[in-house]
């Protein structure tokens, strides 16, 4: 059955292939999509045979491409292989990409992303020709039903001179009402305040809106969402959960958080989803969520009891978190609210609701700063996501990584992090399966101290303290941060020498 039930959109229904042929060489391009969710499933494919076969002819054609966040293959993996980007923001995971993006054949504009919205309308981005944005549902009256992620699709739906729908039939269509899509944004300096004082609460309605008039086409598919699997856990990861748990514990006991603690916001990855399933063994109750991302973890404490309610953005559950979804998916409304990024990171929003970030991170500093998004200083990985717009606001942020990477070869806790996303003065925790160090209210060599002593893994404690030590006597009057400028940025260069990397 049609789940297209505007008349005047209906006559619009085209071909995946008819409706890439709208976009044309040049342009910037926003997508729906976020952690491999709700991302267009047809007209990507599409495109990318149109611009292959311009190749073929030995026409250039290459567009921007702007997301919520991360796509899948059929999205940014099509439009890679076939070359047909210039320009991608504000995040990326696809392996296909990174490697073009590290290349230098993409230009990539790593953002955060609650400023991803807000600089489209600010006119930082320039213009956007076309918006290709995967909905449930299309209602009689024109309202869209958005599917299982809200990301940026809001802002490009306004802002895009032309649009594709693609409605997707394997969203679920009680989709509708687990959404709350804010309209209220106005630039300065005409801001009010987000008036959002809780988790749960609605500020806007279900649903996305569309001026009809731009709509250029409507796609039908029938295609799920990405779904990776998640890795099974690690003793690793189940070692920092526990740590985390534990420091939970101890915040509570010293009274710096209830004893539902406070919304808890948990990055993508293992870790993350590691601390979120360990709190289902845990005493917590009454627990909020307010995040970018539901992974299997949220889903385990919400079926728990433990979890009362999650807001995010997106999905990004596992085949087996799919299948617990949408066997229940009536069960769950009410329980999760899917809002535009611009609001589930928003750092006003963010700091008034007192959020404790858990993220993880490639490598940290003795100091504290920390690099989330690059290899030895110079490749991307992903981006840095959300994990700044939580982290700068939060309560209390946490960084997790294992304390080494490359089976020991590289230790992830080093004198100077090759490239710096968090500074020391946004670092509250970090963890790794060593230990746990607190660095608030410490000074800098007290840090690196705590930093050392707690999270370094054994194999490079002795190094790490010996850098210290000399770098504190190597120079009168620079004690306060002390460092051995040749040494700090060798330690990653050993690294590349002994071919590691
Ligand atoms: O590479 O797969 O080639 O071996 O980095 O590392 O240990 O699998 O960790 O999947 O948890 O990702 C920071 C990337 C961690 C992620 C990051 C190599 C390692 C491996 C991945 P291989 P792991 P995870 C909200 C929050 C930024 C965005 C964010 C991330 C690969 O957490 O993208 O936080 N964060 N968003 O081998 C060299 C080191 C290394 C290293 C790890 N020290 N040196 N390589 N690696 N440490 C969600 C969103 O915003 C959408």
């Amino acid at each position: 059955m049609s789940r297209i039930d505007c008349p005047v959109l209906s006559t619009r229904v085209a071909t995946a292939e008819d409706a890439a042929a709208h976009i044309r060489p040049g342009d910037a391009v926003g997508i729906s999509g976020f952690t491999g969710a709700g991302y267009p499933k047809a007209v990507p494919a599409a495109l990318a045979a149109r611009i292959e076969a311009a190749h073929a002819r030995g026409e250039d054609f290459r567009v921007q491409l702007w997301s919520g966040a991360s796509t899948a293959p059929e999205v940014d993996g099509v439009l890679a292989r076939a070359h047909g980007l210039s320009k991608r923001l504000p995040y990326n995971s696809d392996p296909a990409l990174r490697a073009l993006i590290n290349d230098g054949e993409v230009e990539y504009v790593d953002t955060h992303l609650s400023h991803s919205a807000q600089h489209m309308w600010f006119g930082f981005y320039g213009p956007l020709d076309v918006a290709v944005v995967e909905v449930a549902a299309i209602l009689p009256n024109g309202l869209l039903v958005p599917g299982s992620s809200v990301g940026n699709n809001k802002t490009w739906l306004d802002r895009a001179d032309k649009v594709i729908l693609e409605v997707n039939r394997w969203q679920p269509r009680e989709f509708e009402g687990f959404h709350d899509v804010y309209h209220g944004t106005r630039l300065p300096p005409h801001r009010a305040p987000i008036q959002l004082t809780s988790t749960m609460q609605r500020i806007g309605d279900p649903y996305l809106r569309v001026d009809p008039a731009k709509v250029v086409a409507v796609v039908e598919t029938d295609a799920p969402d990405r779904n990776s699997p998640l890795k099974p856990l690690d003793d690793d990861s189940r070692v920092m959960a526990e740590l985390l748990v534990d420091f939970f514990r101890h915040e509570v006991r010293v009274g710096r958080m209830p004893t539902n603690l406070l919304p808890l916001q948990s990055g993508v990855g293992n870790v993350a989803n590691a601390v979120m399933a360990g709190l289902v063994d845990s005493e917590f109750e009454g627990l909020t969520s307010y995040t970018e991302v539901i992974q299997d973890g949220l889903l385990d404490l919400l079926d728990s009891g433990k979890l009362v309610g999650v807001s995010a953005t997106s999905f990004g559950l596992s085949p087996d978190g799919v299948r617990r979804f949408m066997a229940d998916v009536n069960g769950y409304k009410g329980r999760i609210l899917l809002r535009s990024e611009e609001i589930s990171n928003h750092p006003e929003v963010v700091r008034r609701l007192g959020v404790v970030a858990i993220n993880g991170m490639i490598e940290a500093d003795i100091y504290g700063n920390v690099n989330s998004t690059h290899v030895m200083g110079s490749s991307i990985m992903n981006g840095i996501g959300g994990s700044g717009d939580f982290a700068r606001n939060a309560f209390l942020n946490f960084f997790v990584s294992p304390s080494t990477a490359k089976g020991g070869a590289i230790s992830s806790i080093v004198p100077m992090v090759s490239h710096v996303d968090h500074t020391e003065h946004d670092v509250h925790v970090i963890v790794t399966e060593q230990g746990l160090a607190d660095l608030r209210g410490l000074s800098p060599v007290a840090r690196a101290e705590r930093v050392i002593d707690h999270c370094a893994h054994p194999d490079y404690r002795d190094a790490l303290h010996d850098y210290v030590a000399r770098a504190r006597t190597a120079r009168p009057h620079a004690r306060h941060t002390p460092h051995l400028l040749d040494e700090a940025l060798g330690w990653h260069q050993r690294f590349l020498d002994t071919g590691h990397m």
